[in-house]
C-alpha cells in the first residue's frame, strides 16, 4: 500500500521539481495531492503522465495524509507545518522556519544520517538551506579525515533561489546585434538608484535575504548556523559571504577550509571522489570544472578547482556547484522521506519497498 502525499507550494520552483522527483524516483505514493495558495487552486500540474488539480493549501484537511512536502516559505510553514503534524502527517519543510529548533533534526542524508533518530519529536523535519546542503556534503569527508578548523565561503547563487519573480527579471531577451549596451546599462543604473531591489541582469548583488544587526545577511547567518548544526560542530568558525549572480539555476561556492591536520590535495580528492553524492570534476583546462550551466538538472554536488591553500596552515581551497532547486531543496526533501521509509517506523508500514 502506498502513501498519501501532499506537496505544498506545488506551483513554485521547488514544488514543481518535487513532483518531478517523486515521479522520477518512483516514490511509493498511492496518491499525490498538489496544494498551493487559494489563488493557484484549480490550476493543473503534470504528474505521471496525467494532470492533477491544485487544491487550496489553507483549507486542506491533513487527516489521512501521510506526508507533506512543504515549500511555501517560512511564514506559511509556521502555520501549516504544525497544523499538518497535529493531524498526524509527517512534514518535511523546505523553509528556514524550523531548522534551528534544537528539538528537531537538521538532516542531510549523506552527511548526518544519525540525526534522523530524533525525527518523531514533533513530526516536522526541516530541510537545510540550498547553499548549506552543497557545502556540508563537501566539508563532511574533509572533516572526518583531518578535522575542520575554519571555513570561509563565498557564494554565487542563482536567481531560482530567489523565486519566480527574481527569475523573471533575468529573462527579458535582448538582441546582441542591435542592443544599445549603454542604454541598457543606463536603464539598469536608474533601477539601482530608484531604491528597492537592485537589478540582477548585468550585475552581481551582495545581499541575499535581509540584513541582521551585525551587518551579516540572514542567508549568511543561515549558512553559518546550519553548517555547525549539521556537522555537529557548534564552535566551528564559519564565514559566509552570499552573492546573487545572474544565473538561472545552480549555486556555486568558493570555499577555503582550514583543517586541524595536514591533508594532501591528492588525498582530499580521493576522499571527495568516494563520498556519497559528490562528483569531482577537476581537469585543469578551460571548461574542465563544474559550472551552473552544466550541473542544472543533475542530482549530485560537484567539486572542482581543488588545491592546497596557502593563506592558512593545512588549508584547502575548492569550488562547489549544485542544482539548488534539486539537490538544494526538492531532492534532499525526497531523500529525507526515503530515509524515513527505510526506518519503517514513520508511516505504519505503508510505502515500504
Ligand atoms: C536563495 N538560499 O538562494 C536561498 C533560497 O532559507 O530556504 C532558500 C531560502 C531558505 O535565495
Amino acid at each position: 500500500e502506498g502513501l498519501r502525499v501532499a506537496v505544498g507550494g506545488a506551483t513554485g520552483n521547488v514544488g514543481t521539481e518535487m513532483l518531478r522527483i517523486l515521479e522520477q524516483r518512483g516514490f511509493p505514493a498511492a496518491e499525490v495531492i498538489p496544494l498551493a495558495s487559494a489563488g493557484s487552486a484549480g490550476r493543473r500540474v503534470p504528474f505521471r503522465g496525467a494532470e492533477l488539480a491544485v487544491q487550496d493549501l489553507g483549507g486542506f484537511d491533513f487527516r489521512g495524509t501521510d506526508l507533506l512536502l512543504l515549500s511555501t516559505g517560512a511564514a506559511n510553514a509556521r502555520e501549516t507545518a504544525p497544523r499538518a503534524a497535529a493531524a498526524g502527517c509527517v512534514v518535511i519543510d523546505n523553509s528556514s522556519a524550523f531548522r534551528m529548533d534544537p528539538a528537531l533534526p537538521l538532516l542531510v542524508p549523506e552527511v548526518n544520517p544519525a540525526a534522523l533518530a530524533g525525527w518523531a519529536a514533533r513530526r516536522i523535519l526541516p530541510v537545510a538551506n540550498c547553499s548549506t546542503i552543497q557545502l556540508v556534503l563537501a566539508l563532511k569527508p574533509l572533516h572526518d579525515a583531518a578535522g575542520l578548523k575554519r571555513v570561509v565561503v563565498s557564494t554565487y547563487q542563482s536567481a531560482s533561489g530567489g523565486g519566480r519573480r527574481l527569475m523573471q527579471r533575468l529573462l527579458s531577451p535582448h538582441d546582441p546585434v542591435t542592443v544599445d549596451m549603454r542604454a541598457l546599462l543606463h536603464e539598469a543604473q536608474l533601477a539601482t538608484t530608484a531604491g528597492g531591489d537592485p537589478p540582477l541582469p548585468f550585475n552581481v548583488v551582495p545581499q541575499i535575504d535581509v540584513f541582521l544587526e551585525d551587518g551579516r545577511t540572514r542567508e549568511e547567518w543561515k549558512m553559518e548556523a546550519e553548517t555547525r548544526k549539521i556537522l555537529g560542530l557548534p564552535d566551528l568558525p564559519v564565514s559566509a559571504t552570499c552573492v546573487r549572480v545572474p544565473v538561472l539555476v545552480g549555486h556555486a561556492e568558493a570555499v577555503v577550509a582550514e583543517l586541524d591536520r595536514p591533508l594532501p590535495e591528492a588525498a582530499a580528492r580521493a576522499l571527495l571522489d568516494a563520498a556519497p553524492g559528490i562528483v569531482v570534476v577537476d581537469e585543469r583546462r578551460p571548461g574542465g570544472y563544474a559550472m551552473p550551466i552544466a550541473v542544472a538538472g543533475t542530482d549530485e554536488v560537484f567539486v572542482s578547482r581543488l588545491r592546497e591553500d596557502r593563506a592558512f596552515p593545512h588549508g584547502l581551497a575548492f569550488w562547489v556547484v549544485a542544482d539548488n532547486v534539486r539537490k538544494g531543496a526538492a531532492l534532499t526533501a525526497v531523500q529525507i522521506a526515503e530515509a524515513l521509509l527505510r526506518r519503517g517506523d514513520a508511516f505504519a508500514g505503508r510505502g515500504a519497498a
